[in-house]
């Protein structure tokens, strides 16, 4: 009888040991955490506004899969409460980790709080968030939307001292129209003042003037709308569009033309994202150049998030690589891009 209590003893003794594992364990296997357990992450995605986004869902979804990660998807339809509510399920739920992208940076201090005080560490993806502490979070993985910003007036300068364009009013400045993307989100917030700071400090400044900027909330739909109305009381002056992503470009592309002007020609156009569809224009010689924001960002947060669970020391902020594409290069490198 003693004999078999002694051995019951140690086996739960053992089984105790293997679970608590003193803290984080290394996560064995594929997506297994503290003590073996397949891990589940919560994730909150915006919506899907653009052919980015959906690239950006696939890139997640399909390295959650691979890495062995039970993924609980949720998709806030471009609202930040649907958001905060899906945050405040996985806290509910007892994910092992959250991960999301805010819509706009302002406004999660609280709902981040509540993780924390759960003992849930949280990933923030893509776009970026201000907070009061910066322990809300383990770590933030995305792209810079200040150097995308700079990178566009960049190129815009360079491309028009080269092709030796002259304004289509006759005058001294370059008149330049903006699409803005989602108001109050980081990404629109940085590439605005990328652009502008970088047209502000160029030896060229006085060559160009911005005669209107709206947001077009990175749709299709509202680019072509707002490009509309921007053209219907400026058709003859612009003689620049910059986009904040190529879906409202594709979008303004169409208003363009309705207008009875040769996007691309006429009208110099610029953009940020690098998705397939733009460089379909740059081949039919409607839209110029596209700065690249990678939206395939999956397999890094899988990997963070192991590591975060597994108590490894993670980098607080990491940007994914991005390049710069002009029409030229577009028909060559179409085949090979992955969204
Ligand atoms: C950029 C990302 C933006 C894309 C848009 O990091 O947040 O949101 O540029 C997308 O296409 O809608």
């Amino acid at each position: 009888m003693k004999k078999i209590l002694a051995l019951v003893l140690t086996v739960m003794m053992m089984t105790v040991a293997a679970g608590c594992g003193g803290g984080a364990t290394k996560s064995s296997g594929s997506g297994s955490g503290s003590g073996g357990k397949q891990i589940t992450m919560g994730f909150s995605q915006i919506g899907a506004e653009s052919e980015w986004r959906t690239a950006n869902t696939e890139s997640i979804k399909k390295a959650a899969e691979a890495a062995g990660i039970n993924l609980q998807f949720s998709d806030a339809q471009q609202k930040q409460e649907n958001q905060i509510k899906a945050i405040r399920s996985f806290i509910a739920q007892g994910v092992d980790i959250i991960a999301f992208v805010p819509i706009v940076e302002t406004g999660w201090d609280t709902v981040l709080k509540e993780a924390k005080d759960a003992k849930i560490p949280v990933i923030v993806v893509d776009r970026d968030v201000k907070l009061s502490d910066d322990s809300l979070y383990a770590a933030k993985l995305g792209t810079d939307s200040l150097s995308e910003g700079k990178k566009v007036f960049d190129w815009i300068d360079s491309y028009m001292t080269k092709e030796n364009k002259k304004p289509r009013d006759g005058g001294s400045q370059f008149n330049i129209v903006i699409l803005e993307g989602t108001v109050g989100s980081s990404v629109a917030i940085r590439r605005q003042e990328g652009f502008k700071t970088e047209m502000e400090a160029s030896q060229n400044a006085s060559k160009y003037n911005i005669l209107a900027s709206q947001t077009g909330e990175f749709t299709r739909q509202k680019g072509q709308e707002v490009m509309e109305s921007f053209l219907k009381s400026n058709r003859d002056k612009i003689d620049i569009l910059f986009a904040h992503n190529d879906d409202m470009a594709l979008g303004a592309i169409q208003a363009i033309e309705a207008a009875g002007l040769r996007p691309g020609k006429d009208i110099t156009i610029v953009s940020v994202d690098g998705v397939k569809g733009i460089f379909q224009a740059m081949i039919e010689g409607k839209a110029n150049c596209t700065i690249e924001c990678n939206p395939l960002q999956g397999d890094l947060l899988m990997e963070t998030a192991k590591k975060v669970l597994a108590g490894e020391k993670v980098e607080k902020l990491v940007y994914v690589d991005e390049g710069i594409f002009p029409a030229d290069v577009a028909e060559k490198t179409l085949p090979e891009r992955k969204y």
